[in-house]
């Protein structure tokens, strides 16, 4: 069985981060180990949240566990409270790393043009230093356009999505994905970039006009979740791409109109029966 790290937050209430990589990765089949970076009581667009730093525990429990000598097949890391953070998270990647662990990397920190209300633009070009040792990124636009100090642009073609996957091949990372990329109306997807191929991919499928938080935490996840089951990198944002948008349509529908993450519980045997077809 494969084996990730998942370096996040524990938003206890939420729906986002390790709440939601844990139990996806794990209904995919891959043992998944948690190394929570602090935990809050709800995810940070909740009003009055707890926050307790837990970074100095990042440290010797990654020590223990290299006295334990345990391989991991990926080091999957999320939402990042502090610049500090980042350090450390990279410390424990060049230790943990051999030629066979893949290193993605989800630079979650805005939406919408705007970063998260803990962060700025200091806390941006440090996550860029982190996509640059990382095999997979999967940044947003507004990620993208933070990191790579770009214009944010709401309506763009495909040149505007070219140049940014472009300019985050120069971060360092080997493959780089955009989420959230709308290139004809009523629709939305994911454009990549192999930078050792020089290939371009793009998936569109049904843009579904409602938002929801954690919706990036379940894109990844399950993306990783299936390049771990042997899938390519391709087929893996395909199906992390359909899964997001099954699920928020299965959201959008559920008549006690959740608001503060997706009914992700609601459609994991769906997520299998995907995967199966890959077998
Ligand atoms: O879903 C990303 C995320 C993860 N963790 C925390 C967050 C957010 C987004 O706002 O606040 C604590």
């Amino acid at each position: 069985m494969k084996r990730i790290m998942t370096i996040q937050d524990i938003s206890c209430l939420g729906k986002c981060s390790l709440t939601v990589a844990l139990p996806l990765i794990s209904s995919m089949g891959v043992e998944t180990v948690i190394l929570p970076t602090a935990m809050l009581s709800t995810h940070t667009m909740f009003q009055g949240f707890t926050v307790k730093d837990l970074e100095d525990q990042m440290i010797p429990i990654t020590e223990h566990w290299k006295k334990e000598k345990v391989h991991f097949d990926a080091i999957y890391t999320g939402y990042l409270g502090t610049e500090k953070e980042i350090d450390t998270v990279k410390k424990i990647i060049e230790d943990f790393r051999t030629e066979n662990t893949v290193v993605f990397v989800d630079p979650a920190m805005g939406d919408n043009g705007r970063l998260y209300p803990a962060f700025d633009e200091n806390y941006a070009a440090k996550n860029a230093t982190l996509c640059g040792i990382a095999d997979i990124i999967v940044p947003n636009i507004t990620e993208a356009a933070f990191m790579t100090g770009s214009e944010y642009k709401e309506v763009y073609d495909i040149d505007y999505i070219k140049d940014l996957l472009k300019k985050l091949e120069l971060l360092g990372a080997k493959t780089v994905a955009l989420t959230g990329v709308s290139l004809e109306d009523g629709k939305t997807g994911v454009m990549g970039y192999d930078t050792f191929k020089q290939e371009y991919f793009l998936y569109q499928n049904t843009r579904i006009p409602t938002a929801y938080h954690g919706t990036g935490d379940i894109f990844s996840s399950v993306t990783i979740g299936a390049m771990m089951n042997g899938i390519s990198w391709k087929d893996s944002l395909k199906i992390a791409a359909d899964y997001t948008a099954h699920t928020i349509d299965i959201t959008r529908n559920n008549p006690a109109d959740p608001w503060y993450g997706v009914d992700f519980e609601a459609t994991i045997p769906d997520l299998i029966d995907e995967l199966k077809k890959y077998r």
